[in-house]
């Protein structure tokens, strides 16, 4: 909040210089920001997810769309998972399942712009409320049809390593987003996210050694499957219990996702960023 607050003292100096006109302009869109912002930490603080419509455009969409047809080319050429070019491709060849790219901006400029795209980091500065950030995760995810994956249920913190030497609690709220961008409409019928509405409240409850929730943790009665359309943004608290199911259609699920930390909070090396990149907002 304290991040958030000096934000605003800042705009409201650098307005003082401005036109009668410019200066209605500017503090619509600076209420615009505070609205938002507020709004994306209290849902944030009440269901553990956030969903924030038309963040990127058609077109972006699109270049994002040939960047992940760019990966499946290259995953194509491997006999296993690799790393090639500060990548990470995890794949089997036969049959052909392409899971994810992690650090997909390695093999592509198009797809590493956005780690640093001031959209994207505006959302995790309301999310986390710091500056400074460090970027952990950027990873591509494919559910093409037929190739029947699925990511049980379980909450991101366990794969930062939360309740090990590896991550740090910095903010006591987990100190990590991840941010999911679909590339193709995402729904029930084709592997969308699930996820569990309240269930960050629950604090981190799986093992630390294997991920997996206490039995009945879970009150599958409780999932819901959202459609989100690409371009909107799903942000997501560590907690937050979520997985998604087998893509049954005939159409792809492609998803885009982003991860911040608090700086501090994170200790555990990753392919392509090591223990991350320093980003500000
Ligand atoms: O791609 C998916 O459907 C699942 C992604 C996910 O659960 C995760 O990255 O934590």
């Amino acid at each position: 909040m304290s991040g958030i607050s000096t934000c605003y003292f800042s705009r409201i100096s650098m307005a003082l210089a401005m036109s009668t006109a410019d200066l209605v302009r500017y503090f619509r869109t600076t209420l615009r920001d505070a609205w938002e912002a507020m709004s994306i930490r209290s849902d944030l603080d009440r269901d553990g997810f956030a969903l924030v419509a038309g963040v990127l455009t058609p077109t972006e969409i699109d270049d994002l769309g040939r960047a992940f047809d760019g990966l499946v080319d290259v995953a194509r050429t491997l006999s296993g998972t690799t790393e090639v070019s500060g990548s990470q491709v995890v794949m089997q060849p036969d049959p052909f399942v392409l899971q994810r790219v992690v650090w997909c901006g390695g093999l592509s400029p198009v797809l590493a712009k956005y780690g640093h795209d001031p959209r994207i980091l505006g959302l995790a500065f309301q999310a986390l409320a710091s500056h400074r950030l460090t970027q952990i995760i950027q990873q591509a995810h494919f559910k093409l049809p037929g190739d029947g994956l699925d990511f049980s249920l379980h909450q991101d913190a366990s794969n930062r390593r939360y309740g090990t030497d590896l991550w740090t609690d910095v903010d006591g709220r987990g100190s990590f987003v991840q941010i999911a961008i679909p590339i193709d409409p995402m729904g029930p019928e084709n592997g969308g996210l699930q996820l569990v509405p309240g269930s960050h409240k629950l604090g981190f409850i799986a093992d630390p050694a294997t991920g997996a929730l206490p039995e009945g943790a879970v009150d599958l009665g409780r999932v819901i499957t959202p459609r989100v359309r690409p371009g909107d943004v799903l942000l997501l608290g560590p907690f937050t219990i979520h997985g998604s199911g087998p893509n049954r259609s005939d159409r792809s699920r492609r998803l885009f996702i982003q991860g911040y930390a608090l700086p501090g909070a994170n200790h555990r090396n990753y392919p392509g960023c090591g223990t991350g990149v320093e980003r500000t907002v």
